[in-house]
C-alpha cells in the first residue's frame, strides 16, 4: 500500500506553508511544480523541507541530455530528494536525469502515461509502454502512472516489477484511492487535500490507504 504525497500546486509562500504545516504528519512526501516555484520562488523548498519531509521536484523536465542535467543538478542543491522527467525525449534525456540523481543520492521518476484525457492521444498504450521499459533500462528510480486508468497501472507494473508507481489523479480527477492504493507505491494528492476546508483531516483520510 502506498505512500501518501501531497501535490502542493497552490500560489503561494504562505498558503503553501499552512497547507504542508496541517497535512505534514499524514505525508511521506510533497511535490511541487511550476505553480508554486513560479509563484514562490525556488527557494520556498527550504521551508518547505523543514517539515521533515522528502521533496520531489515536478517539472516534468522534457530536454536534451544537457540541459536535463543542468536542471536536475538546480533541483537536487535545492535541497529535493527526487526528480520527474518526461521520457518521450528519449532515453538519453532521461538517463541525463538519472545520472543527477545518483550523484546527489536522489531519485529519478518518468512520467509513462498521464492522468488526464488528452493523454490518450499520444502518451498511452504501446508508446507508454515503450517508455516504461526504458525507465527500467537507464535505472530510473520508477514511474509515474494514471490513478485514473487502475489497469494500466497493472499493464506498467508488469513491465517494471519491483521499481516505484507514483499515481496522480485521485479526488479531483475521479481516481478511486481504495482500487489504486494496492497496485502503487506513491499516491500523489492535491485538490482534494490542499482546497479541502480541513486538510490536514482530508490528508488523514488519504493516509488510511498507506502502509
Ligand atoms: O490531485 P490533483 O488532480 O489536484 O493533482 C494531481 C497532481 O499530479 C498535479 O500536480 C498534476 O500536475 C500531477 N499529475 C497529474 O495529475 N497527472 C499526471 O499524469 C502526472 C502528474 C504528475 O505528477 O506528474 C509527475
Amino acid at each position: 500500500m502506498p505512500d501518501l504525497i501531497l501535490a502542493l500546486d497552490v500560489l503561494s509562500r504562505s498558503e503553501a506553508l499552512r497547507v504542508a504545516d496541517a497535512a505534514a504528519p499524514h505525508l511521506d512526501a510533497i511535490k511541487i511544480g511550476y505553480p508554486l516555484v513560479l509563484a514562490a520562488g525556488l527557494d520556498i523548498a527550504g521551508p518547505l523541507s523543514g517539515f521533515g519531509i522528502p521533496l520531489i521536484a515536478d517539472f516534468k523536465v522534457a530536454d536534451i541530455p544537457n540541459t536535463n542535467r543542468l536542471i536536475a543538478e538546480q533541483v537536487f542543491a535545492a535541497g529535493f530528494s527526487a526528480i520527474i522527467c518526461q521520457g518521450f525525449c528519449g532515453s538519453d534525456s532521461v538517463a541525463a536525469c538519472v545520472e543527477a540523481a545518483d550523484d546527489a543520492g536522489g531519485e529519478c521518476y518518468v512520467v509513462t502515461e498521464m492522468s488526464h484525457p488528452g493523454a490518450l492521444e499520444f502518451l498511452s498504450g504501446k508508446n507508454a509502454e515503450l517508455l516504461a521499459q526504458m525507465a527500467v533500462d537507464v535505472g530510473a528510480h520508477g514511474i509515474i502512472a494514471p490513478a485514473t486508468r487502475p489497469e494500466r497501472v497493472q499493464t506498467l507494473r508488469a513491465i517494471i516489477g519491483e521499481k516505484k508507481i507514483l499515481s496522480p489523479g485521485v479526488g479531483a480527477q475521479g481516481g478511486d484511492p481504495a482500487v489504486i492504493a494496492p497496485l502503487i507505491d506513491g499516491m500523489i494528492v492535491g485538490r482534494a487535500i490542499y482546497t479541502a476546508e480541513n486538510p490536514a483531516k482530508a490528508a488523514r483520510a488519504y493516509a488510511e490507504f498507506r502502509r
